[in-house]
């Protein structure tokens, strides 16, 4: 427990939170909100960071020359600065081009992997030219749908490999790996924030390779958010967070903040909270979808009302009985500890 003063909370999404409703099974259901007329909305949500794929900084990144990237790069830094935003990280969009169809560090193709180093470089380039020092990693499809497909020692390998030489690139750059258990792959060789942690240490400079967590992957890995969100920290490791919620063990579903599981969600914003999360300038960052069922054009209620939850859950954890929450500990009381929790939860207490 930390004795300062409260974290005054930042908030960051991507462009891609406002989205068109398609889902495998249909098509888009809402009409396209112009990419850059989403920067105008961030303010009004009460959101100042930006979370972008690099593509979402230069659209078209695979045809365009070294100087056409740079140019591009330096006009959305003038959107950003014009409407007083940050740049949080930069992600390489490594699952959508044909190259990257079995992956792209891990891909069992030297042409397809060449493919991926570059579309990084580019990557740390445009978040140096937006004056990001994240460069965040969700390995979408390194791993298999078979496990005979590749070979995951090699595997481990070539993913260590890459954090090294993006350490080299850039002196600066810290590398934030997002797990996920599955989805696209039926297996990712970095299903948790321990396997992150992990190649972080084995790296030539861990001090750099840390954790994005997003609740819902770490539902999808049968692991507790909270949990792996102490373990980074325990760790001083985790880098940003990517909150949402989850119904069970199914696709990847990026629901609102708490509106599943509201207890779980309290637990994620108590271990932030306990251990000063925010302090040194991370984003809360709200990974959310809204549903394709969602009337209206351009929809962002979802990502207002994630933030607002996350804002009334801090209060409850700010509410919290320490005291009784010792006593009972030491008292090994933990029926009456669940008793306390879901009547504060529920404002009856
Ligand atoms: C995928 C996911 C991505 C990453 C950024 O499940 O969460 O949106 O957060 O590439
Ligand atoms: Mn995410």
């Amino acid at each position: 427990m930390n004795n300062e003063s409260p974290v005054d909370y930042r908030f960051s999404f991507g462009p891609w939170n406002i989205s068109e409703g398609a889902d495998p099974f249909g098509p888009e259901i809402r009409e396209a909100y112009p990419h850059e007329k989403k920067f105008v909305l961030y303010k009004k949500l009460g959101f100042n960071g930006v979370q972008f794929h690099d593509d979402d900084v230069v659209p078209g990144i695979d045809d365009l020359t070294p100087a056409q990237v740079e140019q591009q790069t330096a006009a959305v830094k003038k959107i950003l600065d014009d409407e007083g935003l940050l740049a949080e990280f930069v992600a390489p969009r490594l699952w959508f081009a044909p190259q990257t169809v079995d992956g792209g560090y891990t891909s069992n193709s030297a042409t397809d992997r060449e493919y991926a180093w570059k579309r990084t470089q580019q990557s740390i380039d445009i978040a140096r030219g937006l004056n990001s020092k994240g460069l965040v990693l969700w390995l979408a499809r390194e791993g298999t749908y078979i496990r005979e497909a590749k070979n995951a020692r090699e595997a481990y390998d070539r993913l260590l490999e890459t954090v090294n030489r993006i350490l080299d690139y850039d002196s600066e750059i810290e590398v934030w790996i997002e797990p996920k258990p599955n989805e696209p792959t039926d297996q990712a060789y970095v299903p948790t924030i321990g396997h992150a942690i992990a190649l972080s240490y084995a790296s030539k400079c861990p001090d750099r390779v840390k954790g994005l967590i997003e609740s819902a992957h770490a539902m999808l890995a049968g692991l507790d958010a909270s949990d792996e969100m102490a373990f980074a920290l325990a760790h001083g490791k985790l880098a940003s967070v990517h909150l949402n919620d989850q119904n069970g063990l199914k696709y990847d579903q990026d629901k609102n903040f708490g509106s599943t599981n509201l207890r779980a969600a309290f637990n994620q914003v108590r271990v932030l909270e306990e251990n000063g999360y925010g302090r040194n300038g991370e984003f809360i960052g709200l990974d959310v979808k809204a549903m394709r069922t969602q009337a209206g054009v351009p929809v962002t209620a979802h990502l207002e009302n994630s933030r607002r939850i996350f804002l009334h859950l801090v209060e409850k954890v700010r509410t919290w009985d320490r005291n009784r929450e010792s006593e009972l500990r030491a008292a090994r009381d933990y029926e009456a500890l669940e008793l306390a929790v879901m009547e504060h939860l529920l404002g009856v207490a």
